[in-house]
């Protein structure tokens, strides 16, 4: 019988993961959605068969036909909705960021521990990317050698009214960090932030671009240029320098035009667009592991992990300087 997923959230990303659940992943339907706006999920809710609307989380969790859940609230939502599923033993796949800061995240890290078993997988899609795959298989073989460096640019063509000077950090370089953690198999130990002036095209009061640098216990070095208001598209690159040579992803140049005395192609405007494939992967996975009772993908870990290296980045934001990253001892469980 297939998979009866509850989708808490049906804002722009849970109304398209509505959406894959129903015509794309296989091995799973939706049997609920949950929305504090009774309106937008009863909208998501209309458009699927056998499908109920919630207003509260807890209760649609406790109704008999939710198998597993998919959390795509706001971030300072998902706490709740994490325990509120440990607590019903629920298998989850949770956007990240897992948690808004990392108190929250250890007290989701503590839940599933005290359950004895992983049940959390944390919605890091860039795992899923074809691209990043590659690139990730690549390292594996050691032919490069040891990395030495990342490079990554991230950008969004704007930014929703709702940003922040943080959120550049903690919403978006969110992605970055857990890429690196999981590209170089290391941890990130500190974070400095620079503010370059911002862009006349950038919100007033925004900082932005910023250009972020990692420090990793295996002694690499990682910068990422975030820019959300780079006007022209939705561009993610990185670029591994390793002692034998270096390894790029994200040029985004599947088709090359000829025409008129130009060559070129075209970007993808949002996420949605550019990691389409990332996100149909990711939910398979999940599903498939799921059915065979088994837990996959980013770790809860690697959500509490991301929200310490960001929780530094937005104080080296705000105060300056490098700041160090602070984890708690890796249990056993991860
Ligand atoms: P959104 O604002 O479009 O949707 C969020 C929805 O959650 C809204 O409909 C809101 O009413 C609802 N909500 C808020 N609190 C709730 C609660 N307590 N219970 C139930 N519903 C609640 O936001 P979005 O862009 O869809 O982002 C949702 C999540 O997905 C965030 O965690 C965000 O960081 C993440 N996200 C991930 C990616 C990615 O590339 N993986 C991209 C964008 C957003
Ligand atoms: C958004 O929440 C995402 O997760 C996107 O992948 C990222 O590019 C964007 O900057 C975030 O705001």
């Amino acid at each position: 019988a297939p998979l009866r997923v509850a989708v808490i959230g049906t804002g722009k990303m849970g109304a398209d993961h509505v959406r894959r659940i129903e015509e794309v992943v296989s091995g799973a339907r939706v049997s609920a959605v949950v929305d504090v706006d009774a309106e937008r999920a009863k909208a998501v809710a209309a458009r699927v068969d056998g499908c109920t609307a919630y207003t509260d989380a807890a209760t649609a969790l406790a109704a008999a036909d939710v198998d597993a859940v998919l959390i795509a609230s706001s971030g300072p939502a998902h706490e709740a909705a994490l325990v509120a599923a440990l607590e019903r033993d629920l298998p989850v796949l949770c956007e990240k960021p897992l948690a808004p800061d990392s108190a929250s995240a250890l007290r989701v890290l503590e839940a599933e521990r005290k359950l004895g078993h992983r049940r959390v997988q944390v919605g890091f899609m860039r795992r899923y990317d074809a691209e990043y795959m590659k690139l990730k298989s690549l390292l594996e073989t050691g032919q490069l050698g040891r990395p030495l460096m990342v490079h990554n640019r991230h950008r969004n063509a704007a930014s929703p009214p709702f940003f922040t000077s943080d959120m550049l950090v903690s919403d978006s370089v969110a992605h970055e960090t857990d890429v690196t953690r999981w590209l170089l198999g290391q941890e990130i130990t500190a974070v400095t932030v620079l503010r370059p002036r911002p862009s006349a095209n950038a919100p007033e009061d925004l900082q932005d671009p910023q250009f972020v640098v990692f420090e990793t216990d295996g002694g690499a070095v990682v910068d990422v240029e975030i820019f959300v208001n780079c006007g022209f598209g939705y561009q993610v690159q990185a670029e591994v320098v390793c002692e034998r040579g270096t390894a790029r992803i994200g040029d985004g140049h599947a088709m090359v035009t000829n025409m008129a005395g130009r060559w070129g192609g075209t970007i993808s405007q949002d996420f949605i667009d550019r990691f389409a494939d990332a996100y149909d992967r990711e939910l398979q996975v999940w599903v498939d592991a799921t059915r065979r009772g088994e837990v996959t993908g980013p770790s809860t870990w690697d959500g509490y992990a991301a929200a310490a290296v960001c929780e530094a980045g937005v104080r080296a934001l705000n105060e300056g300087g490098r700041v160090e990253v602070e984890l708690v001892e890796r249990p056993p469980l991860y």
